[in-house]
């Protein structure tokens, strides 16, 4: 490209991310470019050598940028990245792409944006007829009811998913009418199943100190637009986080705002003193203090939503119960002890924890103490029980933690469920919030990670499939005239993933239903058939872990547990003991745990008997591929609305935006791509009759009769001024309209327009007769 004195340009002068400078000088024979940019306020000069590929023509965005980046005419990252910039500097964190909302966590509360007034102004506003806001997308999925609605919101950990979800569900909590009597406090328990779930099921990480450790899909019923009802579904809860925690983060919030809310008194009741005293509490070296950044959530807090939603008295009494009984577990410790025949078993080095904990949780403290120490085998339909090492002895006490608190949490989840689920909701429309945990790279990652991962990367793929693919796919059925965009997709590596029967989670359920196999057996299998996948990598020689390449960066898994972790194997004395508890509470949420323990009853076989087997109960893989896909069926039935959440900055720090970091999320979330495909193609259809009926207004005079209404369509579009900026803004398929975005915004002004003015001339004309 040729430069010439005052070009605008961005140019990357080694800081790996982009610069608007203004050309001084070209030097062409040396093939030097000398280029000015304002860094800090002040003028700086760069010499730039064979800076070709990282000097791009620049669009000048003024001061404040745009607030929908598919009205940018010079396309490129750093455009997108500098437009974001300049926004977010004066305190505008959200920015369309089209009716994708790119929303920036300000990591600071702007009160005044999200308060009843705010929601009271975007209400019935289409999208981009008031500064760009979650609140519009709220407004647009509340007017397209009663079709199914999704508002689907991703980004990494700590990118401000989940402050997104509650902003929108408080949106819809204030504009929709009042529900008729009787039902008006289902709203409200909606509103406070958040932090609920957050206390329980969320805690302090070293990317966030909020994060969600469980994926949540909220489905919000409306009848008449009145909110009548709710149902949550929750995706795989971190177990391994009770028992253990990487160094500076913290156990679930739950614990802490306990310990952090009881009165000593209290506190003598259940046998517990301060959270540092706690194995489970104090691993990750973390802080116990009660409140964490951005909830400032309290156990009177907590208290008062679980009486909002019905959990009374009695049974906030047995959850204090089980949290303590599981600190108390934590605390449990072993000896190595010498038994007859020169066998090795272990005895519980003190047993007062074990009391508590069995006294709690209202089961025998001999069980209890047998349990942790022993196990159950069966010889000639004998019982017997054998020795546990303190390896074993250790991984019983935490399955047993693991299993109490995660049935927990299932209950509350149920629970919630129970109460703002309310009957007659099968014929109600829909508006479902998806908050499910972001990608994550940690310094360790394990199986919890390839999840979480997977399941990032099955959102892409829906985002991808919904943006790009069945687009074009609609445009090549409509006979649009097209040229197919191309897309980052990530359908391989969600097939290294998930494809059976030799996709990685599919390998480790084959290794988990196999009694010999080992973490290592697994990963010689990872590595046997996905060696020359591009997609894999292999460690260096001897390394106990796999690579992948995942769409928003490689991500290594040390396979350590993984096994383990997948099979989840509960044994049936424990789940026998809890459901002996004489507590109501703990043998209600022990109930569920039979099938995950218990041996199952098959129908008569040939013979005429019975046959009973163990059977292969489905493992945490498996569980969690069938319960994302039913997701995904269930969000491909419905409109979606995307808002891609971004993280400023990796130190948490309020209102500093990190050209790298940020520009990192623009690439890998295909950020470029989506504008491009925004803006020049075709997002908004409609069959003609619905635009003629609609915008017949907009036609001068009357509407000819028996003309096809394609072309009474054509006749109404062609009053408009054309635009062709990125080629015509409409095209007329064979069975609909096609517009782009910015066209279907000014119909709608001009269609109010010509109403109103209708409105005051028969106001007018009225007025004469009167
Ligand atoms: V994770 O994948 O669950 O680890 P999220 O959900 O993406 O993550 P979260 O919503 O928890 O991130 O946001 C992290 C923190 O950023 C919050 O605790 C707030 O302190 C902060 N945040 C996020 N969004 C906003 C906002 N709109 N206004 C103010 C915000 N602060
Ligand atoms: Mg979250």
């Amino acid at each position: 490209m040729e430069w010439s004195t005052g070009d605008l340009i961005w140019f990357d002068p080694g800081v790996s991310h982009w610069l608007p400078g203004e050309v001084l000088e070209c030097h062409k024979g040396a093939n030097v470019l000398t280029v000015q940019a304002v860094i800090n306020g002040k003028p700086q000069t760069f010499a730039l050598t064979n800076g070709e590929g990282s000097v791009r023509k620049r669009e000048d965005l003024g001061t404040t940028g745009v607030e929908d980046m598919t009205q940018l005419t010079d396309l490129h990252e750093a455009a997108l990245l500098w437009n974001l910039k300049l926004r977010y500097d004066r305190n505008s964190i959200y920015t369309y792409a089209g009716s994708i909302l790119v929303a920036l966590n300000p990591y600071r509360m702007f009160d005044s944006s999200y308060g009843i007034e705010a929601a009271q102004r975007y209400r019935g506003k289409m999208i981009g007829a008031l500064p760009p806001h979650l609140f519009a997308l709220g407004a647009a999925a509340y007017a397209a009811l009663p079709n199914p609605q999704v508002v689907v919101i991703s980004g990494e950990s700590g990118s401000g998913k989940t402050e997104s979800t509650k902003l929108v569900m408080q949106y819809l909590a204030a504009v929709a009418p009042s529900a008729p009597r009787g039902q008006a406090l289902v709203t409200e328990q909606i509103l406070e199943a958040a932090p609920l779930l957050e206390a329980f099921g969320n805690a302090g990480t070293a990317r966030n100190d909020n994060s969600s450790r469980f994926g949540k899909y909220l489905e919000v019923y409306f009848k008449h637009g009145a909110i009548v009802g709710a149902r949550v579904t929750q995706y795989l809860l971190e177990k391994s986080r009770i028992v253990t925690q990487a160094p500076g983060e913290r156990n679930y919030h739950v614990f802490y705002e306990l310990l952090g809310g009881l009165s000593n008194n209290e506190k003598q009741k259940y046998g517990l003193v301060e959270a540092d005293k706690y194995f489970y509490l104090n691993q990750g070296g973390g802080d116990c203090a009660a409140g964490h950044a951005g909830s400032g959530a309290d156990w009177g807090a907590l208290s008062r939503a679980m009486q909002v939603l019905g959990v009374g008295e009695s049974e906030q009494e047995g959850i204090v119960k089980i949290l303590a009984s599981v600190l108390h577990l934590g605390n449990v410790y072993f000896h190595r002890r010498q038994l007859r025949h020169g066998q090795e078993g272990v005895e519980v080095g003190s047993d007062v924890e074990i009391k508590w904990a069995a006294h709690l949780l209202q089961i025998s403290a001999n069980g209890l103490q047998r349990a942790l120490t022993t196990r159950i085998t069966e010889a000639r339909s004998e019982r017997v029980h054998s020795p546990l090492s303190i390896d074993q002895a250790l991984d019983a006490r935490d399955a047993f933690a693991k299993a109490l608190y995660s049935a927990l949490f299932n209950w509350l989840v149920t629970r919630v469920n129970s109460i703002v689920q309310r009957g007659g909701l099968h014929d109600a429309a829909r508006i479902s919030l998806l908050d499910i945990f972001g990608f994550e790279n940690l310094s360790e990652n394990s199986f919890e990670q390839l999840c979480i991962n997977f399941a990032s990367e099955s959102l892409q793929l829906y985002f991808n499939k919904h943006v790009f693919k069945l687009e074009q796919q609609e445009y090549a059925r409509e006979r649009l005239e097209w040229t197919n965009l191309t897309w980052m997709d990530n359908t391989p590596v969600i097939h290294l993933l998930g494809k059976k029967p030799v996709g990685i989670l599919h390998l480790l359920d084959d290794e988990s239903n196999f009694p010999k196999a080992s973490d290592s057996s697994f990963l010689e299998k990872c590595h046997y058939n996905h060696a020359l996948n591009e997609n894999y990598c292999r460690p260096r020689v001897g390394g106990r872990e796999f690579g992948i390449r995942h769409f928003a960066g490689q991500v290594w898994y040390s396979v350590d547990g993984f096994l383990d972790k997948n099979r989840d194997a509960l044994r049936p004395e424990i789940v026998e003991l809890l459901a002996s508890s004489k507590e109501p509470l703990v043998s209600a949420i022990a109930k569920p745990l039979f099938t995950q323990a218990q041996t199952r009853t098959l129908p008569r076989g040939a013979n005429g008997r019975f046959v009973t087997m163990k059977p292969r109960t489905p493992t945490v893989a498996a569980r969690f591929s069938d319960s994302l896909q039913q997701l995904l069926e269930s969000m491909s039935k419905c409109n979606p609305w995307f808002v891609r959440c971004i993280k400023p900055n990796n130190d948490k720090t309020p209102m500093r935006f990190d050209m790298p970091v940020v520009l990192e999320q623009l690439r890998y979330s295909g950020m470029l791509d989506t504008i491009k495909i925004r803006q020049s193609g075709y997002p908004v259809r409609m069959k003609f009759q619905y635009f003629v009926e609609r915008y017949r207004y907009l036609y001068p005079g009357k509407l000819p009769r028996g003309v096809p209404y394609r072309d009474l369509c054509r006749g109404i579009l062609e009053q408009r001024p054309i635009n062709l900026t990125a080629g015509p803004d409409y095209q007329l398929g064979a069975t609909r309209v096609f517009l782009r975005e910015g066209l279907e915004r000014q119909l709608e002004i001009a269609r109010a327009d010509c109403l109103r003015d209708s409105a005051l001339i028969i106001q007018k004309h009225m007025r004469g007769y009167l």
